[in-house]
Parts: C-alpha cells; sequence; structure tokens
C-alpha cells in the first residue's frame, strides 16, 4: 500500500437532534426546535461514504459516541433524568459527526520524526462540544495505534479553543510530499466567539514538529465569522496545490497568499469574489464546506452539497468555473441535508489523513460491503425522529444507547470501546 488521503466520516449518531446549541452556527440557530431525522440522517452520511468510494477514494469511519454522556453529567454533579434542559440536550448531542472537528492532523512529510501526528481537539467553546475528546481520543488512539507511524496528542489544555482540521488547511504538491501547513484562527467576529485560538494552533505546530518556517499562522476576517463562519472550512478549502477560497475569508489575504507563493510556487488560488457569491449566499450554500479531492485519474473534484444548487447564480457560477481552464474539473452534489440542518457539509463530516491504509487499524476503513452491514442496523436501530422536547424520554434514550452497543458490536470494538 502506499501513502494517500484518507476521508474519515463521522457516522450520525441516533441522537442526532436540532437543539439549536452552537452560537454563531446560523443553520443551527434557525433550526432549533425542528424535528430531527436520525436515521435518514446517517443513511445521508453513509451514501456520501458510497459516492466517495465510487470515485476511487479509500473511505475511513468514526463511530458515534455513546450518548448521554454519563461521565460528563456525572462530573456536572448530575445525570440525565435531573439535568436542565440545556445541559441535558448537550449530553445528547451526536456533534461528534462533524469528524473535521475531530483533530488536526500532520502527516507524516512534514513532521520532524517522519511519523503522522494527530492532537484531538478540545472544542471547549461550546459546551456540548467540549466533552467530545475524551471518546474520540479512545478512538484515534485504536485507529492510529501503530507508534511507529503515527503519533496521537492529548487536547491542547484549556481555555485555548482548538476546533481541529475545520481551521487548517495543508497545500504540497502532492499528498506525500512536504507541505506547508496553514493554521487559520479568529479573534472576534462582533456578536459571535472566535472558537480558533492562535496559541491553541501554536501548540499544535509545535507538538507535531512542523517546520516553522513552512508553517503559516493566518487570522480569519472578522467580517466571515460575523456572517456565520464559524470555523474557516466554511469560506475556504485546500487540496494539493489549490486553495479555493472566499475572497473575504482571511483578514490579510494579500499577505497570506505572498507567503504561500513563496513557499509553493505551483500553488494556484481560485478566489470566489464577493460580486459573484456574497458571503452570506457562501454560507447558506456551503460551496467552500466541500470535499475537493484528487481523483485517481489526476483531475480535482468538488464534493458539495445539493444545498448549493439551491442557489441559481452561486451554482451558475460554479458550473462556469467548471467548464473553464481552472483546476477543479467536476462538480459532485451531495444530499447531506440533515447535517447541513445544524450547520455541517460534507466537509464538516470528515477528517482528512494523509497514511498508509494498512498502517491502520481495519476497522476503522470501510468498503462498500461494510457500509451495507452499517446502513443494515441504522435502518433497523436508528430513531426515525426526535423533537428535542423528546431528549428526556426514557424509552428514546435506552434506544439510543440500542443502537451504539448494536453498531460498536457489529464492528467488533465493543471490548476496545465500551465505557
Ligand atoms: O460545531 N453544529 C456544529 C457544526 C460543525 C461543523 N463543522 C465544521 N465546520 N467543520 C458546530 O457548530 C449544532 C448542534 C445543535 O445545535 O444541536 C452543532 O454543533
Amino acid at each position: 500500500m502506499t501513502v494517500r488521503e484518507i476521508n474519515f466520516d463521522g457516522l450520525v449518531g441516533p441522537s442526532h437532534n436540532y437543539a439549536g446549541l452552537s452560537l454563531g452556527n446560523l443553520a443551527s440557530a434557525r433550526n432549533a426546535g425542528a424535528v430531527a431525522h436520525p436515521r435518514a440522517a446517517a443513511l445521508q452520511g453513509i451514501e456520501k461514504m458510497r459516492t466517495n468510494l465510487r470515485m476511487g477514494l479509500t473511505q475511513g469511519l468514526f463511530l458515534p459516541q455513546w450518548r448521554p454522556d454519563g461521565v460528563w453529567l456525572s462530573a456536572l454533579g448530575t445525570d440525565v433524568g435531573n439535568a436542565e434542559a440545556h445541559i441535558r440536550a448537550a449530553a445528547m448531542s451526536a456533534s461528534s459527526m462533524w469528524a473535521a472537528n475531530a483533530a488536526t492532523v500532520s502527516p507524516a512529510a512534514d513532521t520532524a520524526d517522519k511519523r503522522t501526528h494527530l492532537t484531538v481537539a478540545n472544542l471547549v467553546t461550546m459546551p456540548h462540544r467540549s466533552h467530545e475528546w475524551p471518546q474520540t481520543l479512545a478512538q484515534l488512539r485504536l485507529a492510529f495505534s501503530d507508534q511507529s507511524a503515527f503519533a496521537v496528542h492529548g487536547p491542547v489544555p484549556p481555555p485555548f479553543g482548538d476546533e481541529g482540521a475545520a481551521n487548517h488547511m495543508r497545500l504540497c504538491a502532492r499528498h506525500d510530499e512536504a507541505g506547508v501547513e496553514v493554521f487559520v484562527y479568529g479573534q472576534s467576529g462582533g456578536p459571535f466567539p472566535a472558537r480558533q485560538h492562535v496559541e491553541a494552533s501554536k501548540t499544535v505546530a509545535r507538538l507535531h514538529g512542523l517546520e516553522p518556517a513552512r508553517t503559516l499562522f493566518v487570522m480569519q476576517s472578522e467580517k466571515a465569522i460575523a456572517a456565520g463562519a464559524f470555523h474557516n472550512d466554511v469560506v475556504a478549502v485546500a487540496n494539493e496545490h489549490v486553495l479555493f477560497t472566499h475572497e473575504h475569508a482571511f483578514a490579510e489575504k494579500d499577505r497570506f497568499y505572498a507567503e504561500l507563493r513563496a513557499l509553493l510556487p505551483t500553488v494556484e488560488i481560485v478566489e470566489v469574489p464577493a460580486s459573484a457569491v456574497s458571503l452570506s449566499d457562501a454560507i447558506r450554500s456551503y460551496i467552500f464546506n466541500a470535499q475537493l479531492v484528487t481523483l485517481p485519474d489526476g483531475g480535482m473534484a468538488l464534493i458539495l452539497p445539493t444545498d448549493a444548487q439551491d442557489l441559481p447564480d452561486t451554482w451558475a457560477w460554479l458550473e462556469a468555473m467548471v467548464a473553464g481552464n481552472g483546476p477543479i474539473r467536476k462538480l459532485v452534489p451531495v444530499d447531506v441535508r440533515q447535517s447541513m440542518a445544524n450547520g455541517g457539509g460534507p466537509a464538516c463530516l470528515r477528517l482528512r489523513v494523509v497514511a498508509d491504509p494498512s498502517n491502520i487499524d481495519p476497522r476503522f476503513l470501510v468498503d462498500e460491503r461494510k457500509l451495507d452491514g452499517i446502513a443494515a442496523i441504522v435502518e433497523a436501530y436508528w430513531p426515525e425522529a426526535i423533537a428535542p422536547a423528546d431528549l428526556a424520554d426514557t424509552r428514546l434514550i435506552a434506544r439510543i444507547e440500542q443502537s451504539w452497543l448494536t453498531v460498536v458490536d457489529h464492528l467488533q470494538l465493543s471490548g476496545d470501546l465500551i465505557p
């Protein structure tokens, strides 16, 4: 096997719901209180993974987390029956599905010890996400247990907020060659919190042993955060030598572009002007929250949400772009509307790891057959619908727990993951 990019998608958990927990994430606020459909959500995610496999890409999977998170509730001196509604909702959240926030990954080609380094994200800014990291870390330590190939780090200490790969881009000539790692952080965004702190980004870069001369720290524009770009991956995405970005993603874009061009002269920056797609349409359509991938035959494809087709002008701009002579040759729309309604597009749902698949625990890699088995469990166990008011229902909680146990057992991970 050879080193390649592997996308690990978070399987949407059986407790998926719309509790409106994420300040600054406009979709989460807009859909607060709506009825969610966990079964449909998980099946949409599985279909996205199948789309990737059919394009010849290598696909991995992270499991949902045990919910309600009794360990967290008990540390707060309560339990699911007695917790206040917002604490209960936080303990029940399926937000670990957004695997781009699981960790930051630096491939072996960039690191001092030539191992692939992963730092689990602490996600301290949002209460419902702040308790994800222990179970995420447990999965990372299993999937990447080969210490000759991987180093898995614990979370950056609070109060420095770290949201993982959603604020990290890597540009390189080819995935297996040394790259330029770009850490994007926020300072303020009007009424909304900046979720990635520069102190956390610098810590991750040091822990990963990155070469300082090939590591950039770039500030998000305040405008972008205020418009709803709670993570950089809502307004920019990179793959190999291509950066696809909105004009207003970064605070000092000219300086950033110049530094990038100096470090990687072959870089191609595809900038979408605000005159063609406003920041607000970029955030509604999530065209940047796309998986920009190199296909086995060499061209690049943009796997983006079908929601982008709802904005005719934006979609027309994209079609014109791929018809032109640029590096992005193909648009692949995928239906992830259940996740989108909580502000999670195709790119949020996956963590990219550049590595040799033969060094990874095979229980975390999938093919179509394995996905058939998982889809059958989702069909049989995942709740069909959840309204936020249902979260206290003991029968629903029992069903969520049973769903989780069944899929974990099916993937032969019960011995390792059951708390
Ligand atoms: O952290 N939504 C997630 C969406 C994460 C998207 N990830 C990336 N951009 N990479 C968040 O804001 C909503 C949960 C709720 O409201 O129930 C939520 O957590």
